[in-house]
């Protein structure tokens, strides 16, 4: 059982139409996730900077957080409406919690897992010292009679299934907590920032990952489409790289943007990026350009940081070490590291420095017409001894990317230092108000943290 909590009072939710993106369910039995009044918590006191700090400016917003499970049942979480009553919901793991009053959110199993007899069982909580069967979750109306579907990564390697809405508007119908169908659509899903978006340009949504690294040589990187008269089908993969690159399921930093700015959406990963034919997409290789994007980040992304219009790269260097950076692309199609955070903290102007960045969102947090990054630190990835300080406070971040004087600046915020990230960060909208909110499901549980304006904060930490 868990408790939902809150920092500060939040704002009346007002209906959202926004797309979202995934979640998972599976449910047996409908139960309140909290059935204490919320609880008011301090705020933590902000992580000190580890070096002389720039002045930086107050945070343009503030954050309210809510705890909808301390358990770890998955490494991402999505929102979307599940129950068709407007509100946005969280999927996260086996679970979606209905939205309107995280406070008091009615959680709902939408997968079981079956027993060796193939009996569907209640859902249990993984041992953050290993690992849990579920990696990504997105969102998508999948069938097209309007109510939201989840589609779920699992593990790297493993499969990606989609689950079908059945349609229960009164979440207190015991229907609504029944296994939801399960279409698997493609048997292995490589890559550790695997996702799901456009990259042919239809209009609908495409799994971009990896497949076949079980091969001594290595898979291939691309994208697999649906046949959306039948979208339960098998989807089909098109190979964007050839094989041989030792490309498997445990490969750091996969991204999708364009980059040479011809209005077709390209690959990106670590070592490069992948030129999408002018004609057609269709199965690759497609042109190869060598950059070196650091040893293997998260969530890479396209976008033009310092305003000279051409697109540059925004990428984590190392998603079990330190580093986090955007490369400048220059006239000539070459890239310049610039670093934003490293492994010491003179390398940020804020002294600022955490480990284990892997997953990076790109939105614009504060509405200023620029995008910003939110990102922070994957908890005990590896457990409570792997890789670089994994007691270190699990923190969130927004870093607010600013062009005064031309000079692009990001500028980090801490939104929470008790939840982190996990291989998914999201910022969107939960509660209708325009405002980007940050879902976060990992080894410390299950978050929502809605963003508030600044100017009500009273105690809050940045
Ligand atoms: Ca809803
Ligand atoms: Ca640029
Ligand atoms: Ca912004
Ligand atoms: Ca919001």
């Amino acid at each position: 059982m868990t408790h939902a909590r809150r920092l500060l009072p939040r704002t009346a939710f007002a209906p959202a139409a926004v797309f979202a993106a995934a979640a998972l369910f599976g449910g047996l039995a409908a139960v309140a996730a909290d059935d204490k009044p919320a609880e008011m918590l301090k705020p933590a006191p902000a992580a000190k900077p580890a070096a002389a700090a720039t002045p930086v400016p107050p945070s343009p917003v503030a954050w309210t957080k809510y705890k909808l499970s301390d358990q770890f049942f998955s490494e991402g979480a999505a929102v979307g409406d599940f129950n068709h009553d407007g509100k946005m919901d969280v999927v996260a793991g086996p679970y979606w919690y209905a939205g309107g009053d995280f406070a008091h959110a009615a959680k709902h199993q939408y997968y079981a897992y079956p027993d060796k007899a193939g009996t569907p069982q209640p859902a249990k909580a993984f041992d953050p010292a290993g690992y849990s069967d579920n990696f990504f979750a997105f969102v998508y109306d999948f069938n097209g009679d309007g109510w939201d579907d989840i589609l779920i990564y699992g593990f790297p390697g493993k499969d990606a299934s989609w689950f079908e809405n059945p349609k229960v508007a009164d979440s207190k119908d015991p229907a609504a907590d029944k296994p939801w169908a399960r279409h698997q659509v493609l048997a292995m899903v490589d890559n550790e920032s695997p996702q799901f978006t456009d990259v042919d340009g239809d209009g609908k949504p495409d799994m971009v990952c990896g497949t076949g690294g079980t091969d001594k040589e290595g898979g291939t990187l691309g994208y697999a489409t649906a046949d959306w008269a039948n979208p339960a089908k098998p989807w089909t993969f098109h190979a964007v790289t050839p094989k041989g690159k030792g490309y498997q399921r445990f490969t750091h930093g996969l991204g999708v943007g364009d980059v040479n700015g011809d209005g077709k959406m390209d690959l990106l990963e670590k070592d490069g990026w992948w030129e999408q034919p002018k004609e057609k997409a269709g199965d690759g290789p497609w042109k190869r350009h060598d950059v070196k994007f650091g040893p293997g980040g998260a969530q890479m992304h396209v976008y033009d940081v310092n305003g000279d219009g051409r697109p540059d790269v925004i990428t984590s260097l190392a998603a079990h070490a330190f580093g986090l950076a955007w490369f400048e692309q220059k006239a000539d199609g070459s890239f310049e590291q610039h670093t934003v955070m490293g492994s010491k903290a003179e390398e940020n102007p804020q002294g600022l420095r955490f480990s284990q960045l892997h997953a990076i969102d790109l939105v614009d947090i504060d509405g200023d017409g620029i995008k910003d990054v939110v990102t922070g630190k994957r908890y005990w990835a590896h457990g409570a001894k792997g890789d670089a300080e994994p007691a270190a406070p699990a923190v969130l971040y927004w870093f607010k990317l600013t062009r005064a004087g031309g000079v692009p600046t990001f500028t980090g915020y801490e939104i929470d230092n008790d939840s982190g990230i996990g291989t998914q960060v999201m910022a969107v909208d939960v509660n209708g108000d325009k405002r980007p909110d940050v879902v976060v499901g990992n080894k410390k549980g299950t978050f929502v943290h809605i963003q508030r304006p600044a100017a009500e904060t009273t105690g809050a930490r940045n």
